[in-house]
């Protein structure tokens, strides 16, 4: 069975960037749904509810096709939040280190990097996240439409923003250029560069 995580800090922690009424509506809403429904979904299906999310998803391939796209929308979903939640904090400092050396090679500069990322963000039309991934040792911005995960292709999430309406909505309603810029400010950098190290960048 797949849980929710619980929110790694307070739910009006993230505030005045993100509101304490749309981490609720986001984690016990949204988040929950997607556990849920993934569940009921696999009842019955003991070999992929044993699996790991991130497995799950990248062996796409073996669920039978008449819940396939089911599985992929709400797998997708629950791993892309289990991330999200852990990529932001209250004080999010900067990018040093390996990580900071490793944007400044892939991109030119941290600003550079920024500068990429919020672009591909702009670009996103309708529900979708866009992603630094590490694929297969290149550092790389991508968009994901819907909840369509770059893992199933492989390529390792270290850092994503959610571009659903959810997301933002309630706080920045159609400014959604004001909710890119605004992420920057509670991203945990820190935990960035533990997934990078994670995802076995050299
Ligand atoms: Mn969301």
């Amino acid at each position: 069975m797949f849980k929710l995580p619980d929110l790694p800090y307070a739910y009006n922690a993230l505030e005045p960037y993100i509101d304490q009424e749309t981490m609720h509506i986001h984690h016990d809403g949204h988040h929950a749904t997607y556990v849920k429904n993934l569940n009921e979904i696999l009842a019955g299906h003991e070999d992929f509810l044993g699996m790991g999310v991130e497995e799950l998803l990248q062996h796409l391939d073996q669920v039978p096709e008449d819940i396939r796209i089911k599985v992929k929308n709400n797998a997708g979903g629950h791993y892309h939040h289990s991330i999200f939640w852990t990529i932001l904090a209250p004080e999010g400092g900067e990018p040093s280190g390996r990580l900071l050396e490793a944007l400044n090679q892939s991109f030119g500069s941290f600003d550079g990097f920024k500068t990429q990322f919020n672009n591909s963000a702009s670009s996103v039309f309708g529900s979708g996240w866009t992603w630094l991934v590490n694929d297969a040792g290149s550092l790389k911005i991508v968009n994901s439409p819907n909840q369509n995960s770059p893992i199933s292709l492989l390529q390792v999430p270290i850092l994503g923003t959610d571009l659903w309406e959810h997301a933002y909505y309630l706080k920045y309603k159609n400014k959604r250029a004001e909710w890119i810029e605004n992420f920057w400010k509670v991203v945990n950098w820190k935990e960035i560069e533990n997934r990078l190290g994670a995802s076995d960048f050299t």
